[in-house]
């Protein structure tokens, strides 16, 4: 290859998505050196749609990494949200039950505002790298190589941030047998569509219905997000804007169905829905962060919000290493990460089987289904449980 070049750095850190973002804008704010690579373009990363609810952990280290203004700004407070089932509203009052509340601002925001602030820093971020590898992550000297415009680079570092989400090549660079991984796949997706059209209520909508689950969520006060459970092979040109909404209409209780607008939708797109996660998240000097990590089905709205946690443990052992000479923190990362990956993985599996209609659901199954959504929203125990995991657990 020709003209190498080589850089040094503190933290490499693989991927700019939220979690590398807000670990490099953390990691910058405390005056650690580090270098953002992502395989695509800043413009692709923005095009993505996808998070929008905020546990309060997640807003706490967006305003530590001095990303959070506009967000206080723009982003909305939601106090609860609805279950919708039996052609009714039950209403979960999060703040009464725990004192807490979730913010709804898009996934798109938080990367740009993250994106802005570290640029503000002058801190670097390499776009459009092909090829990205960690290298020697268990030695004592690792780096990262990426081609860029037909030149091979190497990048020196003290530590590898693998933050590459879900398909990334950090996971993939772990050695067979020093990794186990443990998925379970859903029987179905989520059709999802975006429309510059105010939202059917000002807060969010879980529906449990006989033609499957929707989703009412929000990205400000004039653009909807609206969701379907679909099967695994729908196809996303068979479903046109019209088609989308009667079925949504058809899920809702019937007093949303009346007031929902429609508009055309300018994203459609299906997600399927897993819950996966790998142990341990450390290798050597290669930390694994966010979906690089763990997945989980959008259902409980937890994933960005772990990736935020995680971050939260890393950056906290990071700082220790460099501010104290101790290993300790970077030593708990993977347990302490894991304990509340864990956590969450169950709360997004439950949510998700308590609120969807699975192909092979049997009458003793649905009653069940239908027992449990009864007794979540009329014992104010059972109600307590689902709010204090919707608006995070403590990290
Ligand atoms: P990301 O966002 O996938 O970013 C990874 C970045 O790594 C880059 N990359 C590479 N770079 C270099 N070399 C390679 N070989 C690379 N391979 C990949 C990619 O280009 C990308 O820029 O992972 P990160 O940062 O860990 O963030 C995780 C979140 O994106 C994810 O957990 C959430 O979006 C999940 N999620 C939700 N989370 C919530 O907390 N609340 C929600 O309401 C919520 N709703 C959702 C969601 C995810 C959804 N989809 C589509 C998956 C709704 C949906 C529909
Ligand atoms: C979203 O607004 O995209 C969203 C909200 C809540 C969820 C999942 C997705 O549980």
């Amino acid at each position: 290859m020709q003209g190498r070049k080589n850089l040094r750095t503190q933290v490499a850190i693989i991927g700019s998505g939220p979690s590398g973002l807000l670990l490099g804008q953390l990691l910058t704010e405390a005056g650690v050196d580090n270098v953002i690579l992502d395989r695509v373009s800043k413009n692709y990363i923005l095009g993505r749609v996808r998070a929008g609810v905020l546990e309060e952990g997640t807003v706490g280290l967006l305003d530590e990494a001095k990303a959070g203004a506009r967000l206080h700004a723009e982003g909305l407070p939601h106090d609860g949200f609805s279950l919708a089932f039996d052609g009714r509203d039950h209403r979960i009052d999060l703040h009464e039950l725990t004192g807490r509340r979730v913010t709804v601002y898009g996934q798109t925001e938080v990367t740009r505002d993250l994106m802005q602030r570290r640029e503000a820093c002058g801190s670097l971020s390499i776009y459009d790298a092909a090829d990205v590898a960690p290298h020697d992550v268990d030695g004592g000297s690792p780096f990262v190589t990426y081609t860029k415009d037909g030149i091979g680079h190497r990048i020196d570092c003290d530590f590898i941030a693998g933050c590459d989400g879900f398909h990334g090549t950090s996971r993939r660079a772990l050695p067979e047998g020093a990794v186990r991984s443990f998925e379970k796949v859903y029987p179905f997706g989520w059709l999802g569509l975006l429309a510059d059209v105010a939202p059917v209520s000002n807060e969010l909508i879980y529906a449990n219905h006989p033609r499957g689950f929707a989703l009412c969520s929000m990205r400000s006060a004039t653009r909807s997000r609206y969701y379907i459970q679909c099967p695994l092979d729908a196809k996303i040109e068979d479903w046109s804007d019209d088609r989308f909404w009667d079925e949504l209409r058809r899920r809702l209780p019937a007093h949303h169905a009346e007031a929902l607008t429609t508009a055309p939708s300018f994203e459609k797109s299906i997600a399927p829905l897993r819950s996966f996660v790998t142990e341990p998240m450390r290798f050597g000097r290669l930390f694994l962060v966010g979906d690089a990590a763990h997945i989980v089905p959008p259902t409980g709205a937890k994933g960005l919000n772990l990736a935020a946690s995680d971050v939260h443990y890393l950056f906290g052992g990071l700082l220790e290493h460099y501010r104290e000479g101790s290993d300790s923190g970077i030593d708990a990362y993977s347990q302490t990460a894991l304990t509340r990956v864990w956590k969450a993985v169950r709360f997004s599996w439950w949510m998700t089987t308590m609120m969807h209609r699975f192909p092979d659901t049997s009458d003793f199954d649905q009653k069940i289904q239908e027992a449990e959504l009864d007794y979540l929203t009329h014992s104010r125990a059972a109600s307590m449980v689902l709010a204090e995991n919707y608006v995070g657990l403590p990290f």
